[in-house]
């Protein structure tokens, strides 16, 4: 059994630390999926970040119900990809790291990366403290700067075109740094998906982009098989020399995690595109527009990796609770503290909506209302 489990946030570092469980002696040292593998170490820490998303996810579909925010999106039911995700990602500012050109599912990724929860909560109760939006956006549009993260929009796959743009400056720049472009699988049925294949797969000009498709097989109420003939969409890589890999069980931390690992390391070695495809769950509906009820139907990324621990011998169930109790106790004080917290002002609409730009002869300071007419 492990005797510790390190409190401590997620790696910094990169290539990052691939464990953060202490294992004691007895536990196994790998945990197996097929002919896939993971250290135990890491697929402790894996556990524990898809315990704390779900906790987070949970906790903002109540607050949702309950009043304390007004809509509700995320991504319960795609821990496992997320997570896998969000750990591997080179986490920094500029072109020599990642950048991450993401959907509003994303949580797990950014909790990963080392987001605090509170950041969330207060984007999803829209405090003016919300560094991402300032309480303007709905739930899940993040934008970091300090990490690359581009702002999350609405409508859906523009993050798409966006990522060749990102991919372009930083293969002009050397290093390892990849842009990263998450969709669903309704979103591809846009042209923008198909204009990043072609824009990152020119002839002798094919950028470091990673396409991945998290295909939870509906586009809110369209099942995919009633919209596509392409049965995996991750194929469509293929008549422009993609390489592609769709993962059947993308509810299955240990293959996704090899899976990401692989295409992460071929785009940033050889300066290349990828498209990662994965095929998840859909937990609680598309948003809380469509009620967010938990459809017991689907298979469950977290519950199904807790057994999986618990049968190898892993982990046993008072430290799963003891986990489960503080990824719930961290959404909790994330909830209280944002009820004392400012809300925005009428005049905060206007702020921040430009960066300052000495270049820049319109709007040289933040952009804080229409210039004047002389
Ligand atoms: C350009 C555009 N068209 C339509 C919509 C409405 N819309 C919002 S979410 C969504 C479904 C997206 O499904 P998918 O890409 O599979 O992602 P999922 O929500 O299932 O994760 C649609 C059609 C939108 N936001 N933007």
């Amino acid at each position: 059994m492990p005797t510790s489990l390190d409190p401590d946030e997620p790696p910094e570092d990169h290539p990052p630390r691939r464990g953060v469980a202490t294992v004691g002696v007895g536990t196994p040292a790998i945990i197996r999926s097929g002919r896939e593998a993971i250290s135990t170490e890491l697929a402790l820490t894996l556990f524990r970040q898809m315990v704390r998303t779900r906790a987070l996810e949970e906790r903002s579909i109540k607050m949702s119900k309950s009043g304390e925010a007004y809509f509700w999106i995320g991504g319960p039911g795609e821990e496992a990809l997320n997570v896998c995700l969000g750990l591997q990602i080179l986490k920094g500012r500029g072109p020599a790291f990642d950048f991450l050109h993401l959907h509003y599912r994303s949580s797990g990724i950014l909790l990963g990366m080392g987001m605090s929860m509170l950041d969330h909560i207060r984007q999803l109760a829209m405090t003016a403290l919300d560094p991402h939006s300032r309480g303007r956006n709905f739930v899940g549009h993040y934008a970091i700067p300090e990490w690359n993260v581009m702002p999350v929009t609405s409508v859906i796959e523009v993050q798409c075109v966006m990522a060749p743009g990102t991919a372009l400056a930083q293969k002009r720049h050397g290093g390892e740094g990849l842009s990263l472009a998450v969709s669903g699988d309704a979103g591809t049925a846009e042209g923008d998906f198909e204009s990043c294949l072609l824009w990152s797969s020119r002839p002798g000009n094919e950028l470091p982009v990673l396409m991945v498709v998290a295909n939870n097989n509906y586009g809110i109420s369209t099942k995919h098989s009633t919209q596509h003939s392409v049965k995996e969409i991750a194929t469509r890589g293929g008549p422009y020399g993609i390489r592609y890999e769709t993962v059947r069980d993308g509810n299955d931390p240990v293959t996704m995690w090899n899976a990401v690992d692989r295409a992460m390391r071929y785009v940033r070695r050889e300066r290349k595109p990828f498209v990662l495809e994965a095929m998840v769950s859909r937990l609680h509906g598309h948003s809380s527009s469509s009620g967010a009820q938990r459809n017991w139907e689907e298979a469950d990324c977290v519950a199904l990796f807790e057994q999986k621990l618990i049968d190898a011998g892993a982990i046993d169930s008072d430290t799963v609770r003891t986990l489960k109790d503080e990824a719930k106790q961290e959404a909790d004080a994330a909830t209280v503290a944002v009820a004392s917290e400012p809300r925005p002002t009428r005049a905060d609409v206007y702020r921040d909506t430009y960066a300052p730009s000495a270049v820049d002869v319109v709007y040289p300071h933040d952009y804080t209302g229409l210039p004047q007419r002389r």
